[in-house]
């Protein structure tokens, strides 16, 4: 039978084709390099951010027309509290402004908004229009936009290592059944599948503190092209890099 195809025609990189079949179930991006796009064109850093907001919205339209089920997005980690406090202000008011401009179309495409991260420790303002969107969204059954918010994969780890100790202590949990399946029910992420493709942008190679543990079996894509400048291009780019491999668990072929 001849697989449905996607053809693409792309103006720097000649033709790229990915199959509809073997499209990422989830994809969970790192999406890096808003400063630096800015700094290039000699703009605060914020206004990189600003532009990064857009990438978010172009790039979940695409995902959810092509038929991924769960985009992560890791937006704001742990560590980016040591950033400048009018840095930090800024981003706070991200959310607000995003969900202001886009929740109407989200809830159009039949797009779930979830996260995963401390929403308790974000501004009361933040957590409202987060939490906002969620309720809006929650009957959605379309693509699932997951923020990571406040999110560090130690911190989570710790919390689950906790809970664990807590229910053997409890006696809901023998020492047998911590497996790694159960471990995973005990994440943010318990409800999710893991991902199947990770993206970082702008050319850097690290896991930063992001899904340490749920990115055991992920291919990784990594890109010098700047988040603002990622685009559904890219995107296909990655998907089709992503086709070429042949992912075997840690068995053979
Ligand atoms: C800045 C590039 C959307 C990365 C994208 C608070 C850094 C733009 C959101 C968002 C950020 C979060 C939750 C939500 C709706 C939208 C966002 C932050 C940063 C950190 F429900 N973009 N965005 N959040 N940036």
């Amino acid at each position: 039978m001849a697989h449905k195809q996607w053809f693409w025609q792309t103006k720097n990189t000649g033709d790229v084709t990915i199959s509809k079949e073997g499209i990422p179930v989830h994809i969970a991006i790192i999406m890096d390099g808003n400063g630096r796009w800015a700094k290039k064109r000699a703009l605060p850093r914020i206004a990189g951010h600003n532009e990064g907001m857009k990438t978010v919205r172009e790039i979940t339209r695409s995902a959810s027309q092509l038929g991924v089920k769960v985009l992560t997005l890791y937006a704001f980690s742990t560590e980016n509290w040591k950033r400048p406090k009018l840095e930090v202000d800024f981003l706070m008011k991200l959310p607000e402004e995003f969900l202001s401009t886009f929740l109407p179309e989200l809830i159009e495409e039949n797009v779930r908004v979830e996260m995963i991260g401390d929403i308790e420790q974000l501004p009361k303002h933040t957590q409202r229009a987060v939490q906002n969107a969620m309720e809006q969204t929650a009957d959605n059954d379309g693509l699932i936009l997951n923020f990571a918010l406040n999110y560090g994969s130690r911190t989570e780890l710790v919390q689950a290592i906790r809970a664990v100790v807590k229910d053997v202590k409890d006696g809901a949990l023998s020492e047998q059944e911590i497996t790694d399946a159960t471990i995973s029910r005990y994440l943010m992420t318990s409800h999710l599948p893991e991902p199947d493709l990770l993206i970082r942008t702008s050319g850097e190679h690290r896991l930063s503190n992001f899904m340490l543990w749920q990115l055991a079996y992920t291919e990784f894509f990594f890109t010098d092209v700047l988040w603002p400048d990622f685009s559904e291009k890219h995107l296909i780019e990655a998907i089709a890099s992503y086709q070429k491999r042949s992912r075997r668990f840690g068995g053979l072929s």
